[in-house]
């Protein structure tokens, strides 16, 4: 997961046998007209440089409207109390980024405590949250689900709560509850336990969360049904977590760019939408850094990429994944965040971080992260965040333990939903477009992209004086402290692994 502000609102439409929400700034439509309720639909919103993805809606009566970050990789949905440490401490915001909205319990009338001091969960980047659980009633898109057990946050490391999309086997209560996805359906809004996440490109403002069904306008060709896996770590079949196998791993360039050496591998892959970045083991994390002559500063866990690579630097070259014959390939830009630009010139003209980015037009955040880096050592582990998954248009089906794939069709202003039924095992017969609706700024250069040769990643000896530019691109020695709080808390704020 991954920090950050936002905010949104909501506007509301409806379309024959659909219901769809969409969130717009600081206006609250509900004169939405109901004709059938098969999907809900809620926009993500993106509206910081890389930070995460939001969703507002309401929670107690009468609602409050609290934003939530979207997670796929937990499924607890829990909020900041009004009462919560951080919310009333000044210092802790500057560690942690600034409260967003915070709920309070005694402003509604259908909060019911559930466990006194009982929520208690800890993310892959070590963020711990505690409280109490509660049941109250939440509204999304119109629709009031009721008793839905939440955490309600007291002791806080994050500026806005999160919503939890997993599997409720995965919730960190010590008795397992049902998810607001699961109520959704045991509640009559939707037929199945399944969701659609479209995130749209790196530019974009807002995606889109479709409970129920799948959206043939915001995808490219056809879906690729992928079995859901045990988690990498799990000890027996069952499955509680959004793992797929993802076949393989390589690196498209133009013919002028340097080869790219990384091992090629095989692994157990998690989609998280909670990450802001994607975690590779360590080798092909390296490989890719070396490639590209990412830079690391000491104390600072994300990786640093040359801002060009934004631009024309980063032309004709992608990183591909491929799972069970479908690739999903992924334009060097889009693994290229700004997250530092309110700070870029500070960064630039510290002595010590000007010469660790010596040569660069600025410092960005590198998409792609060693999940050694935060402590899982596994060879065929491989967490895919928002760095991927905007490239990626993903159905999360909970209740057939299976995904649906396709790569995204970026920047589409149109719907074409299609409704999951209960009881259907296969997904419909369902084609997106024929292909991408906008042209992406990196193939847009002269010619088709089958002029791009394909560097099929080779397997070499462990080696990490790699094929840099033989830069020493690893020593930031001391920093200014100052520098380093604005750099932690932009890192903070942009990088989160849920
Ligand atoms: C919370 O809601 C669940 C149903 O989801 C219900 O079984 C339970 O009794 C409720 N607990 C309280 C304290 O309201
Ligand atoms: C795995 O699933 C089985 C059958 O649903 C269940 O009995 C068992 O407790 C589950 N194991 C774990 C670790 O949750
Ligand atoms: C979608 O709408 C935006 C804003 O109206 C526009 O800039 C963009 O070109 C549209 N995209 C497509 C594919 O038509
Ligand atoms: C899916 O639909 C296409 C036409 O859109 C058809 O050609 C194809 O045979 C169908 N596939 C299956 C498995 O029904
Ligand atoms: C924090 C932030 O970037 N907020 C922006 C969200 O998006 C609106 C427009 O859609 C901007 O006006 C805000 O500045």
């Amino acid at each position: 997961m991954r920090s950050l502000p936002l905010l949104s609102l909501a506007a509301a439409c409806a379309e024959a046998g659909t219901v769809s929400v969409d969130f717009s700034k600081y206006k609250l439509d509900f004169a939405l007209s109901i004709t059938k309720r098969d999907t809900l639909s809620l926009e993500a919103i993106n509206n910081i440089t890389g930070g995460g993805y939001y969703a507002e809606f309401e929670i107690g009566t009468p609602g409050q409207k609290i934003g939530f970050l979207l997670d796929t990789g937990s499924s607890d949905t829990w909020v900041n109390s009004v009462d919560t440490d951080m919310c009333n401490s000044i210092s802790l915001q500057e560690t942690n980024g600034y409260c967003m909205t915070t709920f309070n319990p005694d402003d509604s009338d259908t909060y019911s405590l559930v466990d006194s001091g009982g929520f208690d969960i800890t993310y892959l980047d070590t963020r711990r949250i505690r409280g109490d659980y509660f049941n109250d009633t939440v509204t999304i898109d119109g629709k009031a689900i009721k008793n839905q057990q939440l955490g309600l946050a007291t002791k806080s490391v994050r500026p806005t709560g999160i919503m939890g999309l997993g599997f409720s086997a995965n919730v960190a209560a010590d008795v397992e509850y049902p998810t607001i996805l699961n109520n959704m359906v045991s509640q009559g809004y939707i037929d199945t336990n399944a969701f659609s996440l479209y995130l749209n490109d790196l530019s974009a403002d807002s995606g889109t969360i479709l409970f129920g069904g799948i959206d043939q306008a915001k995808f490219v060709g056809k879906l690729t049904t992928l079995p859901l896996q045990p988690d990498f770590q799990s000890l027996d079949t069952n499955v509680t977590s959004f793992t797929v196998e993802m076949d393989s791993f390589k690196v498209t360039t133009t013919g002028s760019q340097d080869s790219v050496d990384v091992k090629t591998f095989a692994a157990k892959a998690i989609l998280d939408s909670g990450s802001t970045i994607c975690l590779l083991p360590e080798t092909q994390a390296q490989g890719l850094w070396d490639a590209f002559d990412i830079r690391t500063v000491t104390g600072v866990d994300v990786p640093f990429v040359d801002c060009a690579y934004a631009d024309s630097k980063g032309d004709g070259i992608s990183i591909d994944f491929t799972f069970s014959g479908k690739t999903i390939s992924v334009p060097m830009n889009e693994m290229v965040v700004d997250s530092f630009a309110t700070i870029q010139d500070e960064i630039m003209s510290d002595p010590q971080l000007s010469q660790v980015f010596d040569g660069w037009t600025g410092a960005c955040m590198f998409g792609v992260g060693s999940a050694a880096n935060y402590g899982v050592d596994d060879s065929d582990f491989a967490l895919l965040g928002d760095t991927f998954l905007r490239s990626a248009y993903v159905v999360y089906d909970l209740s057939n333990e299976q995904i649906g794939i396709a790569e995204a069709n970026p920047g589409s202003n149109d719907t074409d939903i299609v409704e999951l039924k209960a009881g259907d095992t296969d997904f419909p017969n369902v084609t997106g477009v024929a292909s991408k609706s906008t042209v992406e700024p990196t193939s847009s250069e002269s010619g088709s992209s089958d002029t791009r040769p394909t560097v099929t990643v080779t397997s070499t000896p462990d080696d990490s004086s790699g094929s840099g530019s033989g830069d020493d691109n690893n020593a930031a020695g001391h920093l200014a402290p100052a520098l380093v709080a604005a750099v932690m808390m932009a890192v903070g704020a942009a990088a989160v692994v849920l």
